[in-house]
């Protein structure tokens, strides 16, 4: 596989500082070494710059740093388009902000090449407030419902070129939801799998079902991996912990599934934030997790199915 690394060091989507380190980390933790280690040729394509546009004034009066976040999605967006022609895109992050350009910019591929483009999205958030319903002003709060197509950006972020479609949509790992988003998921048919699901029925049937239908449908997989899907115990670089998350073992589980299936298309490493780390544990668990998406197993098994 040919993967491309791309940094996007963005920060004004949190309120907490030090996310803009989360590529420095990944690169330190070996990323690109544990990638050419498993046998992928890799081109780290480094940073990207945003690309301010004409700005709006939003009658929401919470919203944090709104120029700035339109900015990276438009960097981001047209990175994404031009990243995944040939390769797998690796994006770096970043605050969660980072995804309404590298999903919005998956999309258009998706559509150009003719195929439904599916998103997992592993995360304690669903990240799907509008810019009329955050409450915090984060904009690491919004991007999936950006990518989604949901209204109230135009005019604010940049216009879509194409967006996901909800139901197309698998939220894994949810344990933090404010009342706003719980209605617009519903009403979108995003299919969340809350922490309780994955107590109740296990991780792997949970994620075995809707990579199936990617299968099905032919589709591309984009995966956006929020650092603080993990528990906070094994992954404390993260500006937004909460408790009761992914284990070790449940993550990793994720990771493998996802590589046996051959789907995955694209991937977001976002909101590690080193400055919280202990001594780049969290970075090199992500590197760790990143390996396994990309192939490092335990034992080689009889079938490759998923
Ligand atoms: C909350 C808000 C959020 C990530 C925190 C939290 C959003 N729903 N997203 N960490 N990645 O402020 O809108
Ligand atoms: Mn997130
Ligand atoms: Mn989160
Ligand atoms: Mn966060």
């Amino acid at each position: 596989m040919h993967c491309r690394i791309i940094g996007a060091p963005i920060q004004e989507g949190t309120d907490r500082r030090g996310c803009d380190m989360g590529p420095s980390s990944l690169r330190t933790a070996g990323l690109v070494e544990a990638l050419v280690e498993l046998g992928h040729s890799v081109a780290d394509m480094g940073q990207v710059v945003p690309t301010p546009g004409p700005l709006q004034a939003h009658p929401n009066k919470a919203l944090k740093a709104l120029p700035a976040i339109a900015a990276w999605t438009a960097a981001l967006a047209e990175a994404a388009y031009q990243m995944s022609a040939d390769a797998l895109p690796i994006f770096l992050g970043g605050d969660h902000s980072m995804s309404a350009g590298t999903v919005s910019g998956i999309a258009r591929r998706a559509d150009e090449l003719g195929k439904p483009l599916f998103v997992l999205w592993l995360d304690a958030h669903p990240d799907f407030h509008t810019l009329d319903t955050t409450t915090s002003g984060n904009l690491h709060g919004v991007p999936l419902a950006y990518a989604s197509g949901l209204s109230g950006f135009q005019g604010y972020f940049p216009k879509l070129q194409a967006n996901v479609s909800p139901e197309r949509i698998c939220a894994i790992g949810i344990r933090s939801v404010d009342p706003a988003e719980r209605v617009a998921l519903a009403e979108a048919g995003v299919v969340v799998h809350d922490m309780r699901a994955i107590d109740e029925h296990g991780i792997a049937p949970l994620l075995r079902a809707f990579l199936e239908r990617v299968a099905a449908e032919g589709g591309m997989l984009h995966v956006s991996f929020d650092v603080d899907f993990l528990d906070p115990a094994i992954a404390p670089a993260v500006g937004t912990t909460v408790p009761g998350g992914a284990t070790f073992r449940e993550a990793h589980l994720v990771m493998e599934m996802l590589h046996d299936s051959g789907l995955v298309t694209s991937l977001d490493l976002v909101e590690l934030n080193p400055f919280l780390d202990e001594r780049g544990r969290t970075a090199t668990l992500m590197v760790d997790l990143t390996a396994s998406l990309m192939g490092r197993r335990i034992m080689d098994r009889p079938t490759r199915s998923f």
